[in-house]
């Protein structure tokens, strides 16, 4: 065998290690991190930020604001609709928030007074 063959063989070896390496971390990158109302955070009128996102369980919504002005409450769909929050909702205030999704529906609100009826601080996503 020349040298030049081994060479090349090597060569494929390498590529080929460096695909499998490729595809396993794409398995690991399936979970997201998402910016939530993304460069305006979370804020008035991110309801529609969903809109025409795909997400999926384990993803994480990183929510950021000013928590002297906002929080965010973990709710279910009739506390999303309403725009109240049920007395044992999980709180999250400190302005840094990363939440995972759950597989199924997830519903975030504002729990500052008039936040989510008012201010359309609130979100409902669908996690594959
Ligand atoms: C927000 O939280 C993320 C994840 O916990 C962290 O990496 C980041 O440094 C924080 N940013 C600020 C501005 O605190
Ligand atoms: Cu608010």
């Amino acid at each position: 065998m020349s040298q030049g063959r081994v060479s090349a063989n090597l060569a494929v070896a390498a590529t080929v290690v460096m695909l499998l390496c490729l595809i396993a971390g794409a398995k690991y990158a399936e979970a997201a991190t998402y910016m939530v109302g993304d460069a305006n955070g979370w804020s008035a009128n991110v309801a529609n930020w969903p809109k025409g996102k795909s997400f999926v369980a384990g993803d994480v919504l990183v929510f950021k604001y000013n928590p002297t002005f906002h929080n965010v409450a973990v709710v279910d769909q009739a506390g999303y609709t309403s725009c109240s929050v049920p007395s044992d909702a999980k709180l999250f205030n400190s302005g840094n928030d990363s939440i995972p999704l759950s597989k199924g529906q997830n519903f975030f609100i504002c729990a500052k007074p008039g936040h989510c009826a008012r201010l359309g601080m609130k979100i409902a996503i669908n996690a594959a």
